[in-house]
């Protein structure tokens, strides 16, 4: 029988074994030892089943990690079923934090993963041998289509790969959404005619749950190059009904917005690594943005190197791109290359717009970083050939790394 194995974090409880016992039966059939033998045997197929308890209590904290499989006979294979049955009701239920989801073959396969993943999006941009760079725009709020394309075409000239819409940037009359699609892509080839760089263009997929469909369609029609989905705004399995829907042919990108009322808390929530790792990756986003180590909004690097590992495990699934985001500039790269790897993207919205030379300098200095860094080089060795980096290591600084 096929069955979903959830773990769980629990606090300050005295007996985790009997709270282990209570939420296998009261998340599934109820109560058992009472029941008569006749319903007992007809109900055995949905009772859940303790798989462990492991205390981990230190001095500070009695814990515990409690092992629970669910029958999947008890839920339909979407990820709204799942989440009600493993961590519903139990989700307002003292400190227990949902952990991790483990899924027998036959569940996952239920689910479609990326559909063009890092190698369908590397192959868009035929860009093989580096961590792939992104700008955000920046300012853009009450600012005309004029202002928004000059924007992106000095972000392009600098050499990114992906420029994302800021994920705050909805629509508006003075740049609509498929407006900022054309405009975007006419700009997008100049720069490619002149310089042979090509950039793709992240248009922001909003609005109420039941226009987004058509939205993303129109996107598709119109040449749109890649989505970005303030996913947690909306629910995980919007996101998979933007995925599966064949005529929205389109690369997704997953914004953390608001995730972090649901992974901040060690005692509360759902695990970064669950949340913006595994579930996102099954959901089917190619991208997945999250707080990089060393930025302004910065992540536990354990927690932010879990994600990173269930966007790319090998697995059934195409991998997702980790992108390590948030305050970051040029002189993070060297730690962003070493710890997230080159099939990751490097993400910056101030760190590429606040260089003294402007969006294209900014952008050239990370593109600089990046190949100093490729090269066995260190920065500073770098900055000397290269005046953009250097401006960029004098003004944010150098977090050397050579390991
Ligand atoms: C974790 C998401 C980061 C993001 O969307 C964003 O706008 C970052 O901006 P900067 O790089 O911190 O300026």
């Amino acid at each position: 029988m096929s069955e979903l194995i959830a773990t769980y974090l629990i606090h300050d409880e005295k007996n985790p074994e009997k709270k282990a016992e209570e939420i296998s039966l009261g998340l599934t059939v109820g109560s058992w030892t009472n029941l008569p033998e006749l319903e007992q045997s007809q109900l055995r197929k949905h009772k859940g089943r303790v798989v462990s308890v492991e205390r981990i209590s230190s001095e500070e904290e009695e814990r515990s990690l409690l092992r629970i499989a669910y029958p999947a006979i008890n839920f339909s294979n979407d990820i709204p079923a799942i989440l009600t049955t493993v961590f519903g009701k139990l989700s307002l239920d003292g400190k227990i934090k949902l952990v991790d989801l483990e899924f027998e073959a036959e569940l996952a396969d239920q689910f479609p993963g990326p559909k063009f993943g890092i190698d369908g999006l590397r192959d868009r941009l035929g860009v093989y041998h580096r961590p792939l760079l992104m700008s955000i725009f920046k300012g853009v709020l009450g600012k005309d289509l004029d202002f928004l394309i000059s924007q992106l075409k000095q972000q392009a000239l600098g050499g990114v790969d992906f420029v994302k819409d800021d994920e705050i940037l909805f629509e508006n009359n003075l740049t609509p959404f498929e407006k900022r699609i054309i405009a975007g892509k006419s700009a997008l080839k100049d720069v490619f005619e002149e310089t042979g760089h090509r950039t793709l263009y992240a248009v922001n997929l909003t609005g109420r749950t039941s226009q987004l469909k058509d939205r993303a369609r129109k996107a598709t029609e119109l040449g749109a190059d890649l989505l970005l989905f303030n996913v947690f705004a909306y629910g995980l399995d919007v996101l998979q009904e933007l995925r599966e829907d064949d005529e929205i042919a389109l690369p997704l990108m997953a914004h953390p917005a608001v995730s972090g009322a649901l992974t901040a808390s060690s005692h509360y929530g759902i695990s970064h690594s669950l949340l913006l790792g595994k579930l996102l990756r099954y959901a089917g986003a190619d991208l997945s943005l999250f707080p990089s180590p060393y930025g302004t909004v910065a992540l536990d690097k354990p927690k932010a190197l879990s994600i990173s590992s269930e966007l790319t495990k090998k697995s059934s699934f195409k991998q997702s791109f980790p992108v390590p985001s948030a305050g970051i500039h040029p002189g993070l790269v060297p730690l962003l290359i070493r710890d997230f790897g080159i099939d990751s993207v490097i993400n910056a919205g101030g760190g590429i717009h606040g260089h003294p030379d402007g969006a294209r300098g900014g952008a050239l200095a990370f593109r600089q970083a990046i190949e100093t860094n490729l090269q066995g080089k260190s920065l500073a060795e770098g900055a000397l050939g290269f005046p953009e980096l250097n401006k960029a290591l004098q003004l944010w600084g150098n977090a050397e790394v050579t390991a």
